[in-house]
């Protein structure tokens, strides 16, 4: 693999949330391989700061040299460097480097906490700015870096132009923490041209990190060669996808994690691989069409800890009975299954592992054959409380989790249905293929 390489120097976030932790996981969501040099030890959880420990800057320099020394480096991002000293050593190195250089000019974190001492402001406006081929400042750093308060879209204009002539070649103001109905980063380029980048706003409260990833993440696609005006772009497609997946990881300000959002699509990806390859099995079975209910079935496999339909792969349509076999009357699509999803993701909510679910028709012999090599539980849906059965799509998670708890480690729950409702059967799987293996041993002896 010919892998791009980004050298963030920045603190450390024992949060994750930013900093060199996030750094780390959006270039690789990116595909870049990322080193570090840090600046700080920052301790802190997603509520507050509480402590930031600078390092020796001859050790952050160290760091530096180590790995331009050894690396090809393709971009340099710089986040948090805190203290003057620090600021200087680096400017002493960089200055006589020719590696496109992305600047973060971090001063508060979103708690509040200052992340840059006020004395060294001077120092990363004089020395860092000028050798910067970008920065990223928010709303209120632009403000603080050019002196001129920003309502409008003309006093961004004005900011920007100021901000340019301290030095960088480019600069894009973040609007993500402008309170407007879209979200629109704007940059100003080498020649002056002003380009808006726009995207809906998403309605969620302040999060952490997501000025970190919006940087790394064009740190990366600067590293793969992409021009300014297209890098900003994706950076800027790429933060609000990722703010889709904020999480709420601890007690304070949700996080913005790039790598759990990309590593969701790879799920997504192998549970369509896995589903595809077990009901092409499905279909070549003979003898599987006579366990097919009234109401047909489906094949659902959900991606690791799902927690929504809308993670949960399964058949548009239906699996519907042809003779002796089965056929898929449609694709793959996550989302298509109501009923088996929602009895999925309540027993993964149980047990996480058992993601795969098929329903079968109920009969007597059926579930003896079950019975003999599987556990098996039943609910009475004529027991379920009114005002559960009232609940569209609710009567399915009542159902399971009363199954489960009355004979735990289950594989087949079913009901012998109720008025208008067909009795029914679903076996559950870690994966689809188990499910498959079960449907081989009640056809032999059906
Ligand atoms: O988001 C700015 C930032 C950067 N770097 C570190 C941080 C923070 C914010 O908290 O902690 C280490």
């Amino acid at each position: 693999m010919n892998l791009r390489t980004v050298l963030s120097i920045a603190g450390s976030d024992s949060s994750s949330g930013a900093g060199i932790q996030a750094d780390l996981k959006t270039f690789s969501s990116l595909g870049t391989y990322g080193c570090t040099a840090i600046t700080a030890i920052t301790v802190q959880n997603t509520k507050n700061i509480f402590t930031v420990f600078p390092l020796p800057a001859e050790i952050v320099i160290k760091q530096v040299n180590s790995i331009l020394n050894d690396i090809r480096i393709d971009a340099i991002k710089i986040g948090m460097v805190y203290d003057g000293i620090i600021i200087n050593k680096i400017f002493k190195v960089l200055k006589n480097i020719n590696i496109p250089l992305i600047v973060d000019p971090i001063f508060t974190s979103t708690s509040g906490k200052s992340l840059l001492k006020s004395e060294a402001i001077n120092d990363l406006t004089k020395k860092i700015l000028p050798l910067a081929t970008i920065i990223t400042p928010n709303i209120n750093e632009a403000i603080q870096l050019s002196g001129i308060e920003i309502n409008t879209k003309d006093d961004i204009v004005k900011s920007l132009i100021k901000i340019k002539k301290l030095g960088p070649k480019n600069v894009i103001l973040k609007g993500g923490h402008l309170l407007s109905g879209k979200s629109i980063d704007t940059l100003i380029d080498e020649k002056l041209n002003i380009i808006e980048f726009s995207n809906s706003r998403i309605p969620i409260p302040e999060s952490h990190g997501s000025g970190c990833n919006f940087s790394a993440a064009l740190s990366s696609y600067i590293a793969q060669g992409y021009e300014i005006s297209i890098a900003c772009k994706f950076a800027n497609e790429f933060i609000n996808s990722v703010l889709k997946n904020l999480l709420y990881i601890g007690k304070g300000y949700p996080v913005t994690d790039t790598a759990i959002s990309t590593s969701s699509s790879a799920f997504k990806f192998r549970v369509i691989d896995e589903l595809s390859i077990a009901i092409k099995e499905l279909e070549s079975l003979s003898g599987v069409g006579k366990l097919i209910p009234e109401t047909q079935s489906n094949f659902v496999y959900a991606i690791p800890n799902a927690s929504s339909i809308r993670e949960v792969a399964g058949i548009k349509g239906r699996i519907v009975r042809i003779d002796q076999q089965v056929k898929a009357s449609s694709c793959i699509e996550f989302g298509a299954s109501q009923h088996i999803a929602s009895a999925v993701l309540s027993y993964m909510t149980i047990d996480p592992l058992m993601r795969s679910g098929f329903n079968i028709k109920y009969d007597k012999k059926i579930i003896k054959l079950l019975e003999s090599f599987m556990k098996v539980s039943e609910y009475d849906r004529r027991l379920e409380p009114q005002k559960i059965k009232t609940k569209e799509g609710y009567t399915i998670q009542w159902g399971i989790k009363k199954a489960i708890l009355k004979n735990k480690w289950v594989r087949g729950i079913y009901h012998k249905g109720d008025i208008g409702k067909e009795p029914m059967v679903i076996m559950f799987g870690h994966h689809p293929g188990e499910i498959i293996e079960y449907l081989k041993k009640i056809i032999e002896y059906y």
